[in-house]
């Protein structure tokens, strides 16, 4: 992963703009500060039909979860169930009640998740300029948190880049900009607006379920948005609050200009406040649109409330 001649995110990003300060210095939820009572109402507003599609991918799959390489799937072990009544250890309630109960292992970045937006950094300073010291042991700065207490609400578009291109599924390390984005909406039959919540599907998280580890794994480039300066000006003009993708990282792996690893994590979480959604499903949702041509919805999410954590699981929801 480690490529010598990338330049250092500080040198890279120099230039790049900040929204750090711009909601106040105790800031923990930065672009979503964008989503007023008005975006809300305009998510509200493109609600047609009444058709709701779940965007999180399945926990205990047969095949695990799609992670990060090096993280790991969940694991749920059974801790309670008829079994144990069977052999006398169930606990005996009064009236006799019985009950099942599960314990559970996760990564909380090992499935569909909100990332904190304290989740990476460069240069020891995190979101909002905290000291990048306030990662260890808890994330006591720009934990997720903040953002499950606020919620996500707003106008979602969906931005089907692999059927754009004609695709099932983009390839390794297949890139595309801004500027792609709203070609493909405009193919769509409609337009990415002021404080969209953009999901951009490329087909890779649903290759996941049709290969083998082995395969979906080999090489690890996904495919996915890459930086540019232009691409991080239009993120900051569009007051985009909320990125999401059905890919692992929501960019491409490592950049092919710069050849740094992940410089949108940097450019537009760490410097613009931008949250991001990660490992979503979105091949569902995808076909609906391409069959009725209803390409925005209202798009809501809550991750769990997990205190000081870098991130949290959710199932989030577009209602068209
Ligand atoms: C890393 O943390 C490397 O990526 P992600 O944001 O996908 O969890």
């Amino acid at each position: 992963m480690t490529d010598k001649q990338a330049p250092h995110l500080k040198e890279l990003l120099a230039k790049s703009p900040k929204n750090w300060g711009k909601w106040g210095p105790d800031d923990e939820v930065g672009s979503l500060n964008y989503l007023t009572n008005q975006q809300v109402l305009r998510g509200a507003q493109a609600i047609k039909q009444g058709k709701v599609f779940t965007l999180q991918v399945p926990f205990g799959h047969p095949k695990g979860e799609p992670v990060w390489p090096g993280r790991r799937s969940s694991q749920r072990v059974n801790v309670m169930d008829r079994g144990h009544y069977l052999c006398g250890k169930g606990p005996d309630f009064p009236g006799h009640l019985e009950y099942a109960d599960d314990l559970m292992i996760l990564y909380l970045q090992g499935s569909t998740q909100y990332d904190a937006l304290g989740h990476t950094w460069y240069d020891n300073q995190i979101w909002n300029g905290y000291d990048a010291m306030s990662t260890i042991g808890a994330m006591t700065k720009a934990s997720v948190l903040p953002l499950a207490e606020r919620g996500i609400v707003g106008r979602g578009i969906l931005l089907d880049m692999a059927r754009y291109r004609g695709k099932d599924v983009l390839s390794r390390g297949e890139t595309f900009n801004h500027e792609d984005l709203m070609a493909c909406a405009r193919k769509q039959g409609d337009e990415i607006r002021k404080s969209d919540i953009l999901v951009i599907r490329t087909g890779w998280i649903g290759s996941f379920y049709t290969q083998e580890p082995a395969e979906f794994y080999k090489d690890f480039v996904e495919p996915g948005l890459t930086y540019s300066p232009e691409l991080v000006n239009w993120f900051k003009d569009m007051e985009i609050p909320n990125l999401v993708t059905d890919t692992i990282a929501n960019e491409v792996t490592i950049d092919p200009v710069s050849g740094a690893a992940l410089p949108l994590h940097a450019a537009l979480m760490r410097n613009l406040g931008v949250t991001f959604t990660e490992i979503a499903l979105l091949d569902k949702l995808a076909e609906d649109c391409a069959k009725d041509g209803q390409c925005s919805f209202l798009y809501a999410a809550a991750p769990l409330k997990v205190t000081n954590g870098t991130g949290a699981p959710v199932n989030p929801i577009a209602i068209k």
